[in-house]
C-alpha cells in the first residue's frame, strides 16, 4: 500500500493522476498547504523540504520507503508498476528529458508567473519577465508536439503527466496573456490526455 501526502495543486496532481492511471492501490493524505500543515514534524520526516507531494511505499524488500519530489517520485512509480517509461533507452530518455523540463523550468515559471498575475499590488518586471520565460517554454512545447501526439514521442508517459495539471491550469486561468489560442498543438494535446478516465480522476485528489 502507498500512503499519498498531497494538495490540491498542480504537483500533488501528478502524483494522483500517475496513481490512477497505474492502479497501485494508495491513500491519500490531504496536506492543507494554506494551513501550514506542510510543517508538521510528521510531515517533514517524510518531505524535509515542506512541500507535497510525497510518498510512503510500505510495499518494498527493505521496508517503508519515504519519497519527496515528484520528478522522483513518477519515475519510481513507473519502474514499480512497469508503466508510462521505457525501461532503458531512447524513449526512457526521452521521456526522462521533458519530465525534467517540466519540473525545472515549466513548473516553476508558471508558479511564478501565476503569484505575480494574481498579487494585488502588480510588479510589471516580474510579470513580463515570468509572461517572457513562460511563453517561451510553451512555444518549445507546442513546437514538441507537432513532432508526435506526446511529449515523449509516440506514448503516453510521465512527462505528460508531469505537464498536464500545470498546462491545464494556465489554459484556463491565464489563457489570454499565454496566447493558447494561438497554440493548436497543446490544446489537440490538453484534449487528448484530458480525456483520459485516470487524468479525470486524478485531477479531482484531493477532494
Ligand atoms: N519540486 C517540487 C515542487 C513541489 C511544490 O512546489 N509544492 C508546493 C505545492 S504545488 C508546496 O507544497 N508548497 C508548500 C510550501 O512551499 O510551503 C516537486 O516537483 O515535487
Amino acid at each position: 500500500m502507498i500512503d499519498l501526502y498531497t494538495w490540491k495543486t498542480p504537483n500533488g496532481r501528478k502524483i494522483s493522476i500517475m496513481l490512477e492511471e497505474t492502479g497501485l492501490p494508495y491513500t491519500v493524505h490531504p496536506v492543507d498547504i494554506y494551513a501550514d500543515a506542510q510543517f508538521a514534524p510528521a510531515f517533514l520526516a517524510i518531505s524535509p523540504n515542506n512541500k507535497i507531494p510525497a510518498l510512503v511505499d510500505h510495499d518494498t524488500p527493505d521496508g517503508p520507503l519515504s519519497i519527496f519530489e515528484s520528478g522522483v517520485i513518477l519515475p519510481y512509480l513507473a519502474d514499480k508498476s512497469g508503466q508510462f517509461l521505457a525501461s532503458s533507452g531512447v524513449r526512457r530518455i526521452r521521456a526522462l528529458e521533458w519530465l525534467n523540463w517540466q519540473t525545472a523550468g515549466l513548473g516553476p515559471m508558471l508558479g511564478q508567473l501565476g503569484f505575480f498575475y494574481r498579487a494585488k499590488e502588480k510588479t510589471p518586471a516580474a510579470i513580463e519577465r515570468y509572461t517572457k520565460e513562460a511563453l517561451r517554454l510553451l512555444g518549445v512545447m507546442d513546437g514538441q508536439l507537432a513532432k508526435g501526439p506526446y511529449l515523449g514521442g509516440d506514448d503516453y508517459s510521465i512527462a505528460d503527466i508531469a505537464c498536464y495539471p500545470w498546462v491545464a491550469a494556465a489554459s484556463t486561468l491565464m489563457a489570454e496573456p499565454l496566447h493558447f489560442e494561438s497554440k493548436a498543438n497543446i490544446q489537440a494535446w490538453l484534449a487528448r490526455v484530458g480525456e483520459r478516465p485516470a487524468v479525470k480522476a486524478g485531477m479531482l485528489i484531493p477532494a
